[in-house]
């Protein structure tokens, strides 16, 4: 029987490795498709039918037809139809929703466009180095500290909001932001690590398209 879900995205990309990471935590195979950005197939009518943005990740479900893009919500859609780290009450789940949109507002710019620089996917010199810098340690300062004496960020297990910010932060060594100096992230980050059915970037993707196990 094939696989429910077909993650269409890029190996590098954190959206993608996001909701790579959720199915298989959440044990779900899933068919992988590479999407080649280098070559503009993000922007040809066939991806953008189905991914109106023009990006990646394209999660489609193939138990419905249903073609869904934007990581955040793709984690939260996972989360409800498989009621798996969706929080265990009603305000878990509002509380998760609100590091989803924190994570992205005030995490994912500083973290993923330094990425970019380094990794020179991206144009910015020194100037915009230090910007993001300065903002990745007042989002980190903020995780931090919303960790002390926690295990998970919301509730007392994981849900899609650790699933989420560890997306980005999973990215912060090769964005050359260190974490040392955020002990209750580097305890957090270990955990999330040790979730069955964890995979690390770089391998949990592969680089071309690849049929479920
Ligand atoms: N908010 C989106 C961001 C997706 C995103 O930025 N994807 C990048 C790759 S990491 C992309 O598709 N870039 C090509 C483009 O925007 O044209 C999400 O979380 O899914």
């Amino acid at each position: 029987m094939p696989a429910r879900f077909e993650l269409h995205g890029v190996f590098l990309s954190g959206p993608t490795y996001k909701v790579g990471l959720m199915l298989s935590l959440a044990g779900e195979p899933f068919d992988y498709v590479h999407v080649n950005l280098r070559e503009g197939e993000h922007k040809q009518p066939t991806y953008l039918s189905k991914q109106r943005f023009g990006q990646v990740p394209l999660l489609v479900d193939r138990s419905n037809g249903r073609q869904l893009c934007q990581s955040a919500a793709i984690l939260e859609y996972l989360a409800d139809t498989l009621g798996k780290f969706g929080g265990a009450t009603l305000d878990e789940r509002l509380q998760a929703r609100e590091w989803l949109y924190w994570e992205f507002d005030r995490l994912a710019p500083a973290i993923y466009r330094s990425r970019s620089i380094r990794k020179g996917f991206r144009k910015g010199g020194p100037e915009l180095l230090e910007m993001y810098a300065t903002e990745a340690d007042a989002a980190l300062t903020v995780l931090d500290r919303h960790l002390a004496g926690r295990n998970w960020v919301v509730g007392e297990g994981a849900t899609i909001a650790d699933i989420d910010i560890y997306g980005v932060i999973a990215f912060a060594e090769e964005a050359e932001i260190g974490l040392a100096s955020y002990p209750n992230i580097v305890a957090w980050v270990k955990r999330v690590e040790a979730l069955p059915g964890f995979g690390p970037t770089g391998k949990l993707l592969p680089p071309e398209t690849k049929a479920a196990a």
